[in-house]
């Protein structure tokens, strides 16, 4: 993957599914807010943009993101749902949390995207400071939202490509 392919903000856009009928859920932490809702904003109008409905796209929001696990396993948990984005920012530094939080959410995202065999998208900023979160919430380095969208609609094409047939 060359540095350019990196940045999913400029995406490879051919061959996207039709997600006009697929549902999709977008868990935001409440930590961190004034970044959290730029990275919703972000995914939410990256999923509209490339033709899902809005009333197929729920919101929930989780108090810290050490709880986008459960909020996004709830989500994935009905069969309605095609694909889960959660969204948090955890500053490294501040506190040697970060480390325990962005390694739980990691990997309780991985698990339950297996359990649950759907999309489950961390979409977690993990930056040294605010600067660097802000950056990647529809700053200078674009918005990770849009990316954890962008994300989100690959995996339900893949999906889908791997079992209709
Ligand atoms: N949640 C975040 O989403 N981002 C953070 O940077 C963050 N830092 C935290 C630092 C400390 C010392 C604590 C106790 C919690 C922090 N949380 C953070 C909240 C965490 O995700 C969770 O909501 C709480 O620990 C309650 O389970």
């Amino acid at each position: 993957m060359s540095s350019a392919d990196k940045n999913l903000s400029v995406f490879k856009t051919d061959g996207l599914p039709d997600i006009s009928n697929k549902k999709f859920a977008l868990v935001v932490a409440e930590w961190n807010s004034e970044v959290t809702e730029k990275l919703f904003e972000g995914a939410y109008q990256t999923l509209i943009g490339y033709g899902a409905a809005a009333e197929n796209i729920e919101r929930g929001n989780v108090p810290g993101s050490f709880e986008l696990t459960l909020g996004a396993h709830w989500y994935a948990q009905r069969s309605d749902i095609d694909a889960v984005i959660a969204l948090g920012v955890v500053i490294q530094g501040e506190t040697k949390h970060n480390d325990y939080i962005n390694h739980a959410v990691a990997q309780g995202i991985t698990n339950i995207s297996i359990q649950n065999n759907k999309p489950v998208i961390f979409g977690v900023l993990t930056p040294n400071n605010m600067q660097q979160a802000v950056d990647r919430a529809g700053g200078v380095h674009g918005n990770k939202g849009d990316e954890a969208a962008m994300t989100a609609i690959k995996m339900v094409g893949l999906k889908d490509k791997i079992f209709t047939r």
